[in-house]
């Protein structure tokens, strides 16, 4: 769970010193810590870079952002995913990757009651000639604890088909067709 109470604060709005602790809040308008940011090449099935994961992550939430150049991928609705292993070297199938990070043997699936994964994320669409700009969050962080520049890393997989967000394992998203690296 990510969401930390922000307890100090808590505390201190029924404390007597509540001035003191508040003059440290940051001036409104202040900007916020600058979020972590990753980026990596998103591969396909012959190897070839097909355009870019962009991630950011900030205190609460991460942001990862998919460019995939035109003619990158089949037009329509494609499953995304965090696999458990930093690996797209075997780029036929994309296997080494493994299955969805999941550290507490949740349920795959958004719209499951007994999910979702750490590796579940919304579907993303292919334009008509192929290519994708979307941007999605995840609970999941970068790095720490349950991070996904874990000790092997993991990575960004997509698939043929759309995740119905239910079925197990993996929604019904079928074949993984590219891949990039978090590590
Ligand atoms: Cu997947
Ligand atoms: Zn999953």
């Amino acid at each position: 769970m990510r969401r930390i109470v922000p307890l100090l604060a808590l505390l201190a709005g029924i404390a007597p010193g509540a001035t003191a602790a508040l003059a440290q809040e940051p001036a409104p308008g202040a900007t916020p810590a600058a979020p972590q940011t990753y980026e990596s090449e998103i591969k396909n099935t012959k190897g070839e870079g097909i355009g870019r994961l962009t991630i950011r992550d900030g205190a609460n939430s991460l942001v990862l952002r998919l460019a995939i150049s035109p003619g990158g991928l089949p037009p329509g609705w494609h499953g995304i995913h965090f696999h458990a292993v930093g690996d797209c070297s075997d780029t036929a199938k994309f296997l080494n990757s493994k299955a969805h990070v999941n550290h507490d043997q949740s349920k795959h699936g958004l719209l499951n009651p007994d999910g979702p994964d750490e590796g579940d994320l919304p579907n993303v669409y292919a334009a008509a000639d192929g290519s994708v700009n979307a941007e999605v969050s995840s609970e999941t962080p970068l790095t720490g604890e349950g991070g996904l520049k874990d000790g092997d890393g993991s990575a960004l997989i997509i698939h043929a088909k759309e995740d119905d967000h239910a079925t197990q394992p993996i929604g019904g998203a079928g074949d993984r067709i590219a891949c990039a690296v978090i590590k």
